[in-house]
């Protein structure tokens, strides 16, 4: 080739490889529809013949424009639309709805509203492929999961999949302030324009209401927890009531973060006593209006009494009567309070037992439209946490499950941590509540005590970024939220396989490599930052970064060094009887377990008990030589994370691989940091000198403890 030749080659390369970047910016999340290979395209090829699909509602007809979307994409074919089913076309539909549907008498008992069938049939003499439901968000969830088998290349010759949600309310939680500005959120700003509400939705609206409904998430709250008053005026409920317009066709529900001193703030009255006649009128009221403009409201999310937000302990009355009031007032309407047991007061007891005491007492005294939303661990969505105690403590009270998303206290968007292992976990613990196997997914599933209701919330890692998640592999984090709150006895590892079909690719070494990567991606971040069940340990206030020397803010339980307590002697937090006690709050069977520093499994060890250096653990290292074992494992897990990473390169467009493997590099000094830091930290105490073959810190003490982060996102 002429010199000239090869440059003109070369361009057009570039051309090409860009024009395929673009097209992957990672905005279409797991929702692609890249068109499969040729033989898997033949293999599916009968879907895209026609689609007998009514358009009654605007429910079924999402659901009818995402089949069409999604078989276009992957098949290469739009199927059309049909009265009667040709050989080998979809028919989706209810039975009220359709008459195809009703003539085939299909078991859709026990599907509830939600759930769907999807069978494979004949309708005289031809092959159909059914999407069944009781209602149309079924049929929209049908649509969907037939897409998904489409999409991650599963056999659909003989299908009778029959799916329904385990978990009533599957909510996802915005952190959002009015001003657009997203708390502990790294993927820009808030996706709700409130200020060109109600005038204009953005159409991102329905991206965000279809990748919900493809995950059947079925619920959001709009605003942050810490919540402003004014989204309950006149301007704001006509806003809210433009988002909840675009949401509910696809099986949507808004809900709203209350403010409890509202009454006070924009309703002019003297008190917001949950007793007090004014104030319960007021708030009847309120929800009266909101319900006009929003018949399907969901309801109220309340952080009362915590971190400095009102309640009504500030009147002498308990979480129970505040959250009791407000749901009076949902109640003629159908909607629901979540109240939250994120709460620590001023005592000095130990903070992992105190939303116990306050709640436990509680149990049986909430009203049936109350669920109680417990954060997974005791402390504070940390990178490990043993499963919260009050999970299963109170069998009279719907309990929902809270996790976060969003990764405050996992390196941001910056770092890859896979969550799906972490809600695994937590959903699987055991509480002992009503003996052996009464794992958490029970208690809020309801099987485990028959509750009436059932909820799992997530704090949502969603914003303005292209990629909406902040970085393309926390966009598997929101999808497995979806996943586990519809069943909570998912797996991690099928969850993640799932994504990464959908999100890269079906080559079989990618799906390996990427479910590999993703699997062990969680315990690397534990073992960087908060190893053998430390936590805590993170920049006051940003959460960024490692600084278990910090030791500046008022309150002890908020502070570094009120949860690891080095000294001398060791390193940990004794919750034992002798200790704190925070470990009396499980069942008995638990508190011996955990409260037994020979028998407690080691991912918790530092969490309940206060260990001598020189203490042999498991591996038969002492615990100063495997805490500098583990930071340094979790070093050299990143580095393996960006070898796995690279090697997937040939599977992966170029835009969006490059970005992830930058994001490594970043997640690799991190990590590097926070092992140095600690270890230089720590070491001040432990006073050994590291195990042979290990590097010394980077830089001495000082050096970390200076660096300071005044811009940290998500503050
Ligand atoms: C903490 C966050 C804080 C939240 C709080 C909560 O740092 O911003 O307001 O949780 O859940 O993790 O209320």
């Amino acid at each position: 080739m002429t010199r000239q030749a090869s440059r003109v080659a070369l361009a057009l390369l570039a051309l090409v490889a860009a024009a395929f970047a673009r097209a992957e910016d990672g905005y279409d999340l797991w929702l692609r529809y890249r068109p499969l290979d040729d033989t898997a395209q033949a293999r599916y090829a009968p879907l895209a013949r026609g689609i007998v699909a009514p358009r009654s509602s605007p429910t079924l007809e999402a659901a009818r424009a995402e089949l069409q979307r999604g078989l276009r994409g992957l098949l290469g074919t739009e199927p059309p639309l049909q009265d009667m089913p040709t050989a080998g076309a979809i028919v989706a539909g209810t039975p009220a709805s359709s008459a195809v549907i009703a003539a085939l008498r299909l078991p859709l008992d026990g599907l509830g509203r939600e759930g769907y069938l999807l069978r494979s049939v004949r309708i005289g003499d031809a092959p159909a492929t059914v999407v069944a439901a009781n209602d149309d968000v079924g049929v929209l969830y049908g649509s969907f999961a037939l897409l998904r088998l489409v999409q991650t290349q599963q056999p659909i010759d003989r299908l009778d999949v029959r799916s329904a949600p385990r978990v009533q309310l599957r909510v996802l939680d915005h952190w959002d302030n009015l001003d657009g500005h997203v708390v502990r959120g790294y993927a820009g700003q808030s996706i709700w324009d409130w200020w060109k509400l109600p005038g204009y939705v953005d159409p991102r609206s329905v991206d965000y209401a279809r990748a919900n409904a493809s995950i059947g998430v079925n619920g959001a709250v709009l605003n942050n927890v810490d919540a402003n008053a004014q989204i309950l005026t006149a301007p704001f409920i006509a806003k809210v009531a433009a988002i909840a317009g675009a949401l509910r066709p696809y099986g949507i529900r808004v809900y709203l973060s209350a403010r409890f001193s509202a009454p006070i703030e924009i309703g002019g009255l003297k008190t917001a006593d949950p007793l007090d006649a004014e104030v319960r009128a007021w708030w009847a009221a309120k929800a009266d209006e909101i319900y006009r403009a929003v018949p399907d409201f969901g309801g109220f999310l309340v952080k009362a009494n915590s971190e400095g937000q009102p309640g009504p302990q500030d009147y002498g009355r308990t979480h129970a009567d505040g959250a009791n009031m407000l749901a009076a007032t949902l109640a003629p309407h159908g909607g629901t309070v979540m109240w939250r047991a994120f709460v620590y007061d001023q005592s000095q007891s130990d903070r992992a037992a105190q939303a116990y005491d306050q709640f436990k007492p509680l149990d049986g005294k909430f009203a049936a439209n109350v669920l109680v939303q417990v954060k997974n661990g005791p402390i504070d969505f940390q990178p490990r946490e043993p499963f919260h105690p009050l999970f299963g403590a109170m069998p009279k009270t719907p309990l929902m499950l809270e996790v976060q998303i969003t990764k405050e206290y996992l390196g941001f968007a910056t770092h890859l941590a896979y969550l799906g292992p972490l809600f695994e976990e937590v959903l699987a613990a055991d509480t002992y509540a009503a003996g052996r196997g009464s794992t958490v997914a029970k208690v809020i599933d309801g099987s485990l005590h028959g509750a009436h209701i059932t909820g799992m919330a997530g704090v949502a890692n969603v914003g303005s970024d292209r990629n909406w998640s902040g970085s393309q592999f926390d966009q598997a984090n929101w999808y497995a939220f979806g996943r586990f709150a519809w069943n909570p006895e998912a797996r991690a590892r099928d969850v993640a396989e799932e994504w990464v079909r959908m999100t890269f690719g079906n080559a079989p070494d990618l799906v390996t490599g990427a479910v590999e990567l993703m699997m062990g991606s969680r315990d690397t971040v534990v073992d960087y930052m908060t190893p053998l069940g430390l936590h805590h340990l993170m920049g006051t206030g940003h959460h960024y970064g490692p600084a278990p020397w910090a030791d500046e803010l008022k309150r002890a339980d908020q502070n570094p060094v009120y949860f690891h307590r080095a000294d001398a002697a060791g390193l940990g937090f004794d919750r034992t009887k002798t200790g704190s006690g925070a470990v009396t709050r499980y069942a008995p069977e638990i508190a011996r377990l955990f409260g037994d520093a020979t028998q407690v499994p080691e991912k918790y060890l530092l969490w309940f008990h206060h260990v001598p250096w020189d203490r042999r653990l498991a591996s038969g290292r002492t615990l100063w030589d495997e805490l500098v074992v583990r930071y340094s494992r979790g070093v050299d897990g990143v580095a393996a994370m960006q070898r796995q990473w690279n090697a997937l390169a040939p599977y992966v467009d170029a835009e969006r691989h490059a970005q992830v493997a930058a994001f490594l590099r970043i997640q690799a000094q991190e990590a590097r940091w926070w092992r140095d830091a600690c270890i230089a930290y720590f070491q001040t105490f432990a006073k050994r000198p590291l195990p042979a073959g290990y590097a010394a810190p980077e830089h001495p003490l000082d050096y970390y403890e200076q660096l300071t982060f005044p811009n940290a996102p998500g503050r």
